[in-house]
């Protein structure tokens, strides 16, 4: 059909291939080829779509042989917006090295006519492109024929996503840092077209940081984690009862005193504005938002012990390396309390490019309604000077909140008329989402009071379909750090569960089941050791080899 083999010409003939096509029907979804539970599965299955979790929105598989990338495999950036599409193309770069031992090169005007026959196109479709393939912000097209790939997408985190995609349709050992071949390896990516646009806006992971702290270091592999399965948010809890983890200029005294307790008297630790950075910047990288959260007026013995001026009697409390709740309170009749978290807050918000804040606000109980109301309608105030959206957790709801607020139910008790009134929610239902829950009787770590939580039933339920009515930004998964303190317990249990909410929050809800999901997410295993991921492995799962 191509008269030159041009670089334009062969992505033109991809495309043409696509909009053949345009609307394409959902892929027939696989039937699991291992039971169901009971019966754990002995022989990992082969999924019939590809191992992908989060699973896209759209497969096709394709027929033939699939692409081969071989040492002549070049990345070829499109030229509209040709720079931003420079770090999508080096990640991509990377993962084949790993996978072949060549690394491709990348080329942004091709010479014509094109030397090499083998290439993956990367496309930033501009307003003129000639079809509106409706990705939006963070939405991708893959296409993968025995001529090559093409991935298209809107924006740079649409590009990214679709790297993501490609980084699990390779072989497992692709993620290992280092492998030596003895001659370089060809690997093959199967035939098919993918249509991929998230559910929802907000896929969010929480990393409790004040309970046990976590170091830049960890904080970065967590982020490596929820950027594998294309969540976009870290809440990070910054501030508890046991300690305070971020440096404030105008009150030192809150990392000297706030900064060197934890859980159960280990000597804790804080971020320093550098470190902040470097960890937004880190997780910018890969298009994931850092949310702040200073719990507030509850859960602030950390504030209260390193600065007297906050407590109602003028005296510091004692540290307190407990886990008991609700029993700290800021004084929120005292002028000073709103002076002083008009500084943090005026801090934490300059250092953050998120459009977020979180004030907490949740377990207050030593406080009257009309005290607990009055403070958060003023913290709400000082956020938005500062210019972020204020969130909250579920109890804020009660609260008049102004339009860009947004509640974070977590409480399954929660009453639903408030929650459903909110402007804006974020899920975090403790039964479903909750990470620190144990998986079942034997989990040594985790607690255990909103219920025991099994893989499947982080899987098995509708965002949309728990509170009636309410505007859904979308789910949040929080991992509280009573019980753990290492990188190993935090893998131990978010993993698996992790990715089961990342799908809950991009997949289609009558695309995913979880017959499909189980064997998709067993295929993972391999790539998670490879990773050196410390995860659970779930029983009702057949875990590749
Ligand atoms: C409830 S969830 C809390 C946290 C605990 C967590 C333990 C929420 C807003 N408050 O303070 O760490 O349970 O699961």
């Amino acid at each position: 059909m191509l008269k030159k083999t041009t670089a334009i010409g062969i992505a033109l003939a991809l495309l043409a291939a696509c909009s053949q096509n345009p609307k394409p029907v959902p892929a027939p979804v696989p039937q699991p080829q291992q039971p169901p539970p009971p019966q754990p599965a002995e022989a990992p299955a082969r999924p019939a779509v590809p191992g992908l979790v989060p699973l896209p929105a759209l497969v096709e598989p394709g027929s033939g042989d699939g692409f081969t990338v071989a040492s002549d495999t070049v990345i070829m950036l499109g030229s509209q917006r040709t720079a931003l599409q420079v770090p999508a193309a080096r990640q991509l770069a990377e993962m084949i090295r790993r996978a072949t031992g060549t690394t491709p090169r990348i080329i942004t005007s091709p010479p014509e006519p094109l030397p090499q026959r083998s290439f993956i196109a990367l496309s930033l479709l501009g307003k003129e492109a000639p079809v509106d393939l409706g990705l939006g912000p963070e939405g991708y097209d893959l296409i993968v024929r025995s001529e090559g790939a093409l991935l298209r997408a809107e924006t740079p985190a649409g590009l990214f996503y679709g790297v993501q995609t490609l980084r699990q349709l390779l072989p497992y050992w692709s993620e290992y840092e280092a492998v030596l071949f003895r001659q370089p390896r060809t690997v093959t990516l199967p035939p098919l077209h993918i249509r991929d646009v998230p559910r929802y806006e907000w896929r969010g992971a929480m990393l409790d940081v004040a309970r046990h702290f976590f170091t830049v270091d960890e904080v970065k592999q967590f982020v490596d984690l929820l950027a594998l399965h294309k969540m976009n948010r870290l809440h990070l809890h910054l501030a508890d009862d046991q300690g305070w983890r971020i440096e404030i200029k105008k009150w030192p005294d809150l990392t000297v005193q706030g900064g060197t307790t934890e859980v159960g008297g280990t000597p804790g630790g804080f971020y320093t504005h550098a470190q902040y950075a470097d960890l937004v910047a880190y997780a910018a990288d890969r298009f994931i938002t850092i949310v702040p959260e200073i719990d507030m007026p509850g859960h602030t013995n950390a504030m209260l012990s390193s600065i007297a001026e906050l407590n109602c009697t003028g005296r510091s409390t004692p540290r307190f390396t407990g886990t008991d709740v609700g029993f700290s309170a800021l004084c929120v009749d005292l002028e000073f309390t709103y002076k002083f978290l008009d500084d943090v807050i005026g801090e934490i918000a300059a250092m953050t490019p998120g459009r977020y804040f979180h004030m907490g606000g949740d377990e207050v109980k030593t406080l009257k309604p009309e005290q607990y109301r009055a403070f958060v309608e003023r913290v709400q105030a000082i956020v938005r000077k500062h210019g972020k959206q204020m969130i909250g957790w579920g109890e804020v709801a009660a609260v008049s909140l102004e339009p860009s607020s947004i509640v974070q139910h977590w409480h399954p008790d929660a009453p639903t008329a408030d929650l459903a009134r909110a402007p804006q929610l974020i899920l975090s239902p403790a039964n479903r989402t909750y990470l620190d829950m144990k998986y079942d009787r034997e989990t040594a770590l985790g607690l255990n009071w909103a219920g025991l939580i099994p893989l499947r039933t982080s899987y098995d339920w509708d965002p949309a379909a728990q509170v009636p009515g309410a505007r859904v930004l979308g789910v949040e998964a929080p991992l509280w750090s009573e019980t753990i303190a290492a990188m190993r317990d935090v893998e131990f249990l978010a993993m698996p569960r992790l990715a089961a909410i990342a799908e809950v929050a991009w997949s289609p809800q009558d695309a995913r089941t979880w017959d499909t999901f189980r064997v998709r997410l067993g295929a993972q295993a391999p790539r998670w050791s490879a990773l050196g991921i410390n995860f659970y492995r779930a029983p009702e799962i057949p875990w590749a080899r």
